[in-house]
């Protein structure tokens, strides 16, 4: 089995909530241990992550251990940098044996050729503010600033108030629509067009909202938020994804 999940947000939305689904995180990790070849986590797993050469955030001891634990027992670990911890360096893949992927990528899993991607800066061509932002998250220069010219501590609390906006406006917005990750449907199908080799499924995060899309051959699984209930997908030894819900038995 692969199991996939996506934008659990740790650390995010006041401790209280920061327990809590960090608690039923680790109890996924523990269910899916059972009988997961593969493990992938497509971005946003943590609310805010921005790691330095010797220094990285506090927190989220129980995740690490886990992640730890289970590439330790020979589970592969795909960890795929969303736009909230994009900015990650090498210490997942020494300390926790994750492979970690800061790009979308295709993977063939249990037989499957799988299109993986976060999906944050995908078929924004024609968004100028998102691609403006896109452009200066991922500006070397900028991080390189914000690395060397602010006191960590106060770089963390820019990124949990930056991170907690975000997260009201959301909130405030309601429950996505659908129609959200429209535009990622619409990157699938251009991507299937323009390339031979038949991608079997496309896997995204991102939008918050859950979605098992087919249309002829193209089938496109979006991941929900943890928030909102986890919520994960699996892939099964026949080459078979599907979307699931998860309750913790905590
Ligand atoms: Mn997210």
């Amino acid at each position: 089995m692969v199991y996939f999940t996506s934008d659990v947000h740790l650390g995010g939305g006041g401790p209280e909530v920061a327990r809590r689904v960090e608690r039923q995180f680790v109890a996924w990790l523990d269910a899916v241990s059972a009988d997961a070849e593969a493990v992938v986590l497509l971005g946003d797993i943590f609310d805010f992550w921005f790691e330095y050469r010797e220094v990285v955030p506090r927190g989220f001891v129980r995740t690490l251990g886990r992640l730890a634990a289970m590439t330790d027992r020979g589970i592969r670990v795909l960890f795929f940098t969303g736009n909230h911890d994009q900015w990650m360096r090498d210490y997942l893949a020494r300390e926790c044996g994750v492979e970690v992927y800061t790009a979308p990528r295709v993977v063939t899993l249990c037989g499957q050729r799988l299109f993986l991607a976060h999906g944050d800066n995908m078929n924004i061509g024609e968004r100028p503010a998102l691609r403006l932002l896109n452009a200066v998250f991922r500006s070397r220069l900028l991080r390189w600033l914000f690395s060397w010219g602010v006191h960590p501590d106060w770089a963390m609390r820019f990124g949990h108030a930056w991170s907690a906006h975000s997260r009201r406006k959301h909130i405030r917005q309601g429950p996505p629509p659908v129609s959200l990750t429209d535009p990622l449907v619409e990157y699938a199908r251009r991507y299937a067009a323009r390339n031979r080799d038949a991608v079997d499924h496309f896997v995204f995060g991102h939008m918050h909202v859950a979605r098992d899309y087919r249309e002829g051959s193209l089938h496109t699984v979006h991941l929900g938020c943890w928030e909102r209930g986890p919520v994960y997908a699996r892939l099964d030894e026949a080459g078979n994804l599907r979307l699931e819900h998860f309750t913790p038995d905590l």
